[in-house]
This record gives structure tokens, C-alpha cells and sequence, in this order.
């Protein structure tokens, strides 16, 4: 298999993390891209000109971090990163994640893009607010965040998309406004999947 991405999307890392997760390095080739150039292999692959894709042994890419990571997921059966009897809670906090993730993605490439305006209108406001919603939640939430045996898809989500927010909107000052989410991030980042794909 390959999987298409840079080092600084959070999607695709978050692709990554499930595939080193799942124990499947040797199993497929890291192909680096540069989603922002039109770059030919990305395009040869992934029409919507996006990374992450994973081209599978048969030659089909899957586009779309979440269903990458799920696809990964279900070649190997040991430690489930969805696993059956908490799919419902796993697939809360992914979806969590892939929002906080979007909202925080968007707000940095508006800025990069866009002009002032566009910067300071009601979209930019939504999506600031989300992030703040967001964040908020899961700092209530996080026992049930922290309490699941081994790692699932729904914690990488929220990892990535908070180390996301502290890599790009340092300003957000993420760590000391939501200080249990902080504490857990810091002990689950620890983690070789994490600490050797740290973005750059
Ligand atoms: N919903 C997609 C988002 C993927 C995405 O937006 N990727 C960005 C890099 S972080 C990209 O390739 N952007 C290039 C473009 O939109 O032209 C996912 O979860 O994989």
C-alpha cells in the first residue's frame, strides 16, 4: 500500500498514527506530497487533489482520513481502534476530533489565503466558536475520553487536532484554558506513533 501525505496536515497524520497503531509500517510506503502545488502523484491518485490517500494493494485509493484510518483498522484484528463494545463512544470522539480538526484547519488556511476581511467574517467567528464549543465539551468529557484500555480512533482524532491547534494557533493558549485535556494529551502523545511523526 502507499499512503500520500506531508508533515504538516493533521489529517493525514492522523492516517499515519492508525497505520502505526495497527502495526503496518512495513506494509505501506510513506509517499510525500505537496497537496498545495497540484503535485502530479497526488492528482494521479486523488482527483479532489487532497491528501491523506491510501492506494491499497489492489490499486484503489480511499480518500478521507476517517475512512483511511478505518480501513487500516480492519486489516488487522488485534487491538481495535474501533472496537465493537464502545463504537458508539470511539466514533463520539472521532467525530469530535475530525470537527475540532476542521475548524482549527480552516482558521489557518483562511488566514493564509484569504484577506483581512474574509479573516473577520461571520464564517471565521463560527469557527472559532466551534473551536471553543469543542474544546469545552471534551474537557467535561474527558474521563470518558481517558477511560478507554487501549487506544482508539476517537483519542487519536483529538490528540492530532489538539496538537494541530498548539503547532498553528499557539495564541489559542489551548493548554492553559483546558487543563485536564492538557494533562491527558500530554501523557497520550508520549506514544511512538505520536513522538515519531511529530509535525514540521
Ligand atoms: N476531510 C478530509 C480533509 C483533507 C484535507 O483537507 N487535506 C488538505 C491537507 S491538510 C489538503 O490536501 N488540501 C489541499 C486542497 O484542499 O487543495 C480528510 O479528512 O482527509
Amino acid at each position: 500500500m502507499k499512503l500520500l501525505l506531508n508533515k504538516t496536515s493533521p489529517y493525514a497524520r492522523m492516517a499515519r498514527i492508525a497505520m502505526l497503531e495497527k502495526g503496518l509500517q512495513d506494509k505501506v510506503e510513506l509517499c510525500w506530497c505537496d497537496p498545495w502545488n497540484d503535485d502530479p502523484q497526488m492528482l494521479q491518485h486523488n482527483p479532489a487533489g487532497r491528501i491523506p490517500a491510501l492506494v491499497t494493494d489492489h490499486g484503489l485509493t480511499l480518500s478521507e482520513s476517517l475512512l483511511i484510518a478505518t480501513y487500516l483498522d480492519s486489516l488487522i484484528d488485534h487491538d481495535p481502534l474501533i472496537p465493537e463494545d464502545r463504537k458508539a463512544l470511539v466514533l463520539h470522539f472521532a467525530g469530535l476530533g475530525q470537527g475540532l480538526m476542521e475548524a482549527s484547519f480552516n482558521a489557518v488556511i483562511a488566514r493564509k489565503y484569504l484577506d483581512e476581511a474574509a479573516n473577520n467574517s461571520v464564517l471565521s467567528e463560527r469557527r472559532w466558536n466551534a473551536i471553543d464549543r469543542t474544546l469545552t465539551q471534551l474537557e467535561l468529557s474527558i474521563e470518558q475520553l481517558a477511560a478507554t484500555p487501549s487506544i482508539s480512533l476517537g483519542e487519536i482524532g483529538v490528540a492530532v487536532a489538539i496538537d494541530y491547534l498548539l503547532f498553528r494557533l499557539p495564541e489559542l493558549d489551548t493548554y492553559a484554558r483546558y487543563p485536564k485535556l492538557a494533562a491527558w494529551h500530554q501523557s497520550l502523545t508520549q506514544r511512538p506513533s505520536f513522538t515519531t511523526t511529530r509535525f514540521n
